[in-house]
């Protein structure tokens, strides 16, 4: 970590020149994120006080319930991203189709995003966090279509952590970049640059409630992360915080290994719970550009090929040590 001057917008200027032209709208788009996470960060901290708290009826897409800051979150997201002029379509955790956006420069993007990841957090004063991801168009309109395919073509991704710090972590293919936000200037300073992940960590993230659902690899894994051996470091402590941002963000900065592996009750149908445009595959960008490893288990996430906006996927994400050990556990029994 380093005290820094360096400011997200002129470290997102030194993009230009050196992403492709399909990318170029990139400093553009994560720019404007950074100032909406400004303002998310001020909404969460009255929203007890300005009755923003709790649910607004009504689910989403995903079959989950919505809450207030789930819905004023994408507003204030679809709202910035019109005004880039630089997106071309908006795909969100809560609209079920992509939102079509006119543009005003050419080679413009396809933003995915989870305005507001964490969402069961909110009630609580707990961390939650925003997710994007950033997509070439290819020139092809209606642009949402240009999001389906492997998490390879991303250009850009990132996530903002709502912490006792408001943190942003970005790539754009070169590297893991971390900024944390000054709250008097409402700037993001480059305070975390260039993040290795540790080959190795001693921590491990996964909603233990679900065990009973988990695939026999996976069960085989976790019990060997709880198994005292001095040798390797083991046992692993549990951390686990109900937003993945926060896990992530945790796991980037001191290694591990975080983990939402999908319901194997019905082995011939796995259900895997996040989301592949705007929650796994961005995360997996990051990390594999920080140093790390994101699988689902039994391939390379960044290779899973999105078919549908709303697609889940099981993620195994963190060190590389750590994460190929758990694929081991899956081969092993599968
Ligand atoms: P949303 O809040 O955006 O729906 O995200 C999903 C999420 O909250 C992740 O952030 C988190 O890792 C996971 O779900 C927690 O799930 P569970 O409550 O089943 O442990």
């Amino acid at each position: 970590m380093v005290q820094s001057s360096v400011t997200l917008s002129e470290n997102l200027a030194k993009l230009d020149g050196v992403v492709p032209d399909h990318a170029r709208g990139v400093a553009t788009v994560v720019g404007c994120l950074g100032r909406v996470a400004a303002v998310i960060a001020k909404e969460l901290a009255h929203a007890a006080l300005r009755d923003r708290l709790g649910y607004l009826g009504g689910t989403n897409v995903s079959g989950d319930q919505v809450k207030k800051l789930d819905v004023w979150g994408h507003d204030t997201v679809e709202a910035a991203m019109r005004a880039t002029g630089a997106c071309a379509a908006l795909i969100s955790e809560e609209a079920k189709e992509p939102i079509e956006m006119a543009v005003d420069g050419a080679n413009p993007l396809v933003v995915c995003c989870d305005p507001v990841d964490g969402s069961s957090n909110l009630d609580v004063n707990g961390t939650v966090g925003t997710i994007f991801s950033l997509r070439p168009t290819g020139g092809k309109t209606p642009a949402g279509p240009a999001s389906l395919g492997p998490g390879t073509e991303q250009v850009a991704a990132g996530y903002v952590m709502y912490g006792p710090a408001t943190t942003l972590v970005y790539t754009a293919g070169r590297g893991t970049h971390g900024f944390t936000l000054e709250q008097e200037t409402g700037e993001f300073l480059l305070t975390h640059p260039d993040i290795k992940i540790p080959s190795r960590g001693k921590t491990y993230g996964i909603n233990e409630g679900n065990l009973h659902s988990w695939h026999p690899g996976q069960r085989a894994y976790v019990e060997f992360l709880r198994t005292s051996d001095k040798a390797s470091g083991r046992p692993y402590s549990l951390r686990y915080s109900g937003a993945m941002v926060a896990d992530v963000h945790r796991t980037l900065l001191d290694g591990g290994i975080f983990m939402y592996p999908s319901d194997w009750t019905d082995p011939a149908k796995p259900k895997p719970k996040l989301r592949l445009l705007y929650e796994v595959a961005p995360m997996a960008m990051l990390c594999e550009q920080a140093g790390g490893r994101a699988s689902t288990g039994t391939e390379r996430v960044m290779e899973v090929k999105a078919t549908e906006y709303h697609q889940r996927t099981a993620i195994l994400i963190g060190s590389p040590d750590d994460v190929a050990m758990a694929e081991e556990f899956y081969r092993r029994q599968s």
